[in-house]
């Protein structure tokens, strides 16, 4: 039986073979936001189905594929859907894509999500910086054996998402006009939406925005070692926020509404990664 290791030196040796060079940043679309991987130039798509190793993409608005391309002639590739603790996969196999990426030589990571919002400040529309998470899947992609050839045992989670990056964002959002809110994020396992009981919990917990994405991800990147920047697209208000009920495909259509801010702050920090 392959360990996870040798499942992914055998993915990663794939995407060398297909790809014309090592990407330098991962950036991962979410719901709605897969516009993006269509902005890149000279593009090169890879069906996930093609992967070896790699589950498939079973949710609506997520195509399950990855394209690698060129941003201002900086190589990145664009995960077109992600894999969801929700859908059924364990959470090793939910993150195995970035044990792919990190054996690929991919050091940089951008996790980008649709998120409920909680802070009664944030519209749908907002663009949210990802502060810091809170993890209430009640679950963690690092439990079971620890394999040191991909990083330790007990990895720290003080600066999980990169300050230096964060500033980054800020100042690309500056200088561009697009409006950047910050907070925290927490992510919940799914698929059902939260009650609004639950949202008064979480926001007394100190977050800004909920979802169910994201934060396994931020855990395996940081236990290799790489630098993560978090960006939550707020497509509605949480539950009990307003009282309307919440549906994936307002969530899927405020994804395209932003979509044009959401693309040009992409690329404008990416420039600077
Ligand atoms: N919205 C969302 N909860 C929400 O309210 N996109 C995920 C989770």
């Amino acid at each position: 039986m392959k360990d996870t290791y040798e499942k992914a030196l055998e993915a990663a040796q794939f995407l060398r073979s297909k790809l014309p060079e090592v990407p330098e940043i991962l950036i991962v679309l979410g719901s709605g936001l897969g516009a993006f991987a269509d902005t890149l130039e000279h593009p090169v798509h890879v069906d996930y189905r093609l992967i070896p190793h790699l589950p498939t993409s079973t949710v609506v608005g997520h195509y399950g594929r990855q394209v690698c391309g060129y941003s201002d002639g900086k190589c990145v590739a664009a995960m077109q859907g992600r894999f969801h603790f929700y859908e059924g996969y364990t959470l090793q196999q939910a993150t195995f894509y970035l044990r792919v990426a990190k054996l690929l030589g991919i050091e940089k990571l951008i996790l980008t999500n649709a998120a409920g919002g909680i802070d009664p400040s944030l519209a749908p529309g907002d663009l949210m910086l990802i502060e810091d998470h809170i993890n209430l899947m009640a679950a963690n992609p690092l439990q079971g054996l620890n394999d040191e050839r991909f990083g330790p045992r007990f990895p720290d989670m003080t600066e999980a998402y990169d300050p230096s990056y964060r500033a980054i964002a800020r100042e690309e959002a500056a200088r561009l006009g697009i409006p950047l809110r910050s907070g925290v994020y927490a992510a919940l396992l799914g698929p059902s939406y939260e009650t609004p009981a639950e949202i008064r919990m979480i926001r007394a917990f100190g977050a800004h925005a909920v979802g169910m994405s994201t934060v396994p991800e931020t855990i395996v990147a940081r236990h290799m070692g790489m630098r993560v920047l978090g960006i939550s697209c707020i497509t509605n208000l949480a539950a009990g926020v307003l009282e309307r009920p919440i549906n994936h495909d307002d969530v899927l259509e405020v994804g395209k509404q932003v979509a044009a801010h959401f693309t040009q702050l992409l690329h404008a920090v990416i420039r600077r990664m």
